[in-house]
């Protein structure tokens, strides 16, 4: 699928006191994701997107992590209802802009979903039933986009997408979690060692395949199946327990 945008949202000061089960937590630096991020949006734009560039919210110390308040397909956005209380008041705060590109719904209770949880496919989606993300949210969530979604059962995880991504229509990357789940059946698959487990969230931007640095397996293997891997340090996000996908909305 082509993109050529990209919402975005740098992280506030307000980032330190955001929602994270990461050893590192406590060692977050904000300026240097800070810079991570203005690499990040410079990476994006010199693959060809318009980056929208959102305000920091200085109470919000989540709201960099933007995919997960949509849900976009076609010429449709279903804002979503985050899980933590403390991600609510994210929503309201995307919404407008979703509104200038997309018809927009938002999700309501007992509902609760987010982004991190879904995998884009060009005529099917793919989302976690997850901690974050219940089935009432997929409801909505189809109901609204006019797609179907198929779900994988994973009441364990926070977010799908930090154990599996898709490159295109038929190529995943994933650790072995849920690599023989009906649902990735008979596609191809790029298999991220447990050791390198950060690197299944990948990001791609038409054909280029973004990947957090440091997982010279993963970029070896993505590599050879014949894409062109760009690595970025996203150290502190890490720390965060968020990764490349979560930092944007693409379209
Ligand atoms: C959270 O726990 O909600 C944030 N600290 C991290 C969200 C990461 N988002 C994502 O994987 N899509």
């Amino acid at each position: 699928m082509k993109v050529t945008k990209a919402i975005v949202r740098p992280p506030s000061a307000a980032f330190t006191g955001c929602i994270s089960e990461h050893p590192l937590h406590h060692t977050v630096n904000l300026e240097r994701a800070l810079q991570q991020h203005a690499q990040y949006v410079t990476t994006l734009e010199e693959l060809g997107l318009e980056v929208i560039v959102l305000e920091p919210q200085p109470s919000l110390p989540d709201a960099c992590f933007v995919e997960d308040t949509a849900v976009v397909y076609g010429n449709r956005a279903f804002i979503t209802r985050p899980k933590p209380q403390s991600r609510r008041d994210e929503i309201s705060t995307v919404r407008p802009v979703l509104e200038q590109y997309f018809d927009c719904e938002v999700a309501e209770a007992p509902a609760t979903i987010e982004g991190g949880d879904v995998i884009h496919l060009a005529h099917r989606l793919i989302s976690g039933l997850s901690q974050r993300t219940n089935q009432q949210g997929v409801m909505q969530m189809s109901s609204w986009l006019g797609v179907p979604v198929d779900t994988i059962e994973a009441p364990q995880i926070m977010h799908l997408k930090s154990y599996l991504t898709a490159i295109d229509d038929t190529t995943f990357v994933g650790t072995g979690r849920f690599l023989d789940h009906p649902v990735v059946q008979d596609a191809k698959v790029i298999y991220v060692p447990d050791s390198e487990h950060y690197a299944a969230n990948t990001l791609m931007i038409n054909g280029r395949v973004l990947l957090p640095a440091g997982h010279p397996i993963t970029a070896e293997s993505i590599t050879r199946a014949g894409y062109e891997v760009i690595e970025l340090n996203m150290s502190e996000f890490q720390k965060c327990d968020g990764a490349l996908t979560c930092l944007s909305i693409t379209f």
